[in-house]
């Protein structure tokens, strides 16, 4: 048993223990989060997402540094970076760099950083993902940065965690764009071109934008483009959100200001439109679902009778019985 109380309390070493047990997904692990639930729902999530290498750990960086040190006078933010590297042969050793490169934000109190490294099956790391994303926010981190590596189904799961998901691109990799029009750009709440400094940007912008238009042809995107992204009444009623398009360049911080306005901008309109609530209710459903369904499957498997299974599956096997029948024998026999 894990006691909670200390991890609610602030205490990094006992959370850094739980962080671990959720790792390798421990049964002590999952009580503790099922106690932790009950305080969680308060942090404000960002997913940071895209291709290797585009800048996203400097960009995370520099988000955080933002809210640590705000530039408008408000109250600093506390903050928890999860790094995941899926160990994709294009990330090998980004776990050691992220943690370098993170080196100024770790000694304050107020930033709590992990890398994970994926073992086991991609699907398992988007659990243990929300499981250390649900922790740190029981733990009272005011803000949780997500950052996966790619656009694979695993790294949408990731991204469905968060209420606001940047997509970040850098310029020269030329036609390889196309490469985040696969499931990407559906989730992208802020597209954001990192690496500014370097050339091709506005070949990769209009390639953007080109994107965008064909995936949102109805949209008022060049009107939002304007020069400003500030939610006014005029936009208030407008039921769709058209991501920004926002340039930064990650080393210097340039754009990085720029950038927190549209985070903040994205987070008035989840909360003035319900869609933040919506979200929130339609993860939690399906987190549901998929309990219930294993619940529902482990007390059938354990109601079955010895080689219950096995035979009707024989008898499909030889075609003597079709799938549906099949079915319909063995879950009839639990009530038998
Ligand atoms: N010129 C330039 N270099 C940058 C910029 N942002 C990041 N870099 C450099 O690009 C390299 C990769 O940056 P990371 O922040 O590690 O990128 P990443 O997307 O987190 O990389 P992975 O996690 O391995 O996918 C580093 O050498 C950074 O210093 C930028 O805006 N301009
Ligand atoms: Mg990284």
């Amino acid at each position: 048993m894990i006691d909670i109380q200390p991890i609610l309390n602030g205490d990094r070493l006992a959370l850094s223990r739980l962080l671990s047990q959720i790792e390798n997904d421990t049964l002590v692990g999952q009580r503790a989060l099922s106690e932790l639930f009950l305080h969680g729902g308060q942090a404000q999530l960002i997913g940071v997402t895209g291709a290797p290498g585009t800048g996203k750990s400097s960009l995370v960086n520099q988000i955080a540094n933002h809210y640590r040190h705000p530039v408008d006078g408000s109250d600093p933010l506390t903050v928890a970076v999860v790094a995941v590297d899926p160990s994709s042969p294009f990330s090998g050793g980004a776990v050691l760099g992220d943690r370098i490169r993170m080196n100024a934000l770790t000694g304050d109190p107020g930033v709590f950083i992990r890398s994970m490294a994926s073992r086991g099956s991609l699907g398992g790391l988007a659990k243990t993902t929300a499981g250390v994303v649900q922790a740190f926010d029981a733990a009272g981190y005011e803000v949780i940065l997500i950052e996966t590596v790619g656009a694979g189904q695993a790294e949408v799961d990731i991204a469905r965690l968060a209420h606001t998901t940047l997509v970040v691109e850098a310029p020269g990799l030329g036609d390889d764009i196309q490469a985040i029009k696969a499931g990407i750009l559906e989730i992208a709440d802020i597209l954001v071109v990192n690496k500014a400094d370097r050339p091709g940007l506005e070949q990769t912008e209009r390639a953007l934008k080109n994107m965008l238009q064909l995936a949102h042809p109805g949209r008022r995107i060049f009107k939002i483009y304007g020069n400003s992204d500030q939610l006014n009444d005029d936009q208030a009623d407008e039921p769709l959100w058209t991501p920004p398009i926002k340039r930064t360049i990650a080393t210097d911080a340039t754009g990085v200001p720029e950038l927190m306005d549209s985070i903040k901008t994205h987070r008035k309109y989840l909360e003035q439109t319900g869609d933040l609530a919506r979200r929130e209710r339609s993860r939690l459903a399906s987190e549901l679902e998929v309990l219930i369904e294993m619940a529902l499957v482990s007390k059938w498997r354990d109601s079955l009778q010895d080689g219950a299974y096995t035979a009707v599956l024989d008898q499909l096997v030889t075609r003597k019985l079709s799938p549906q029948e099949a079915v319909q024998k063995l879950v009839s026999l639990e009530v038998s």
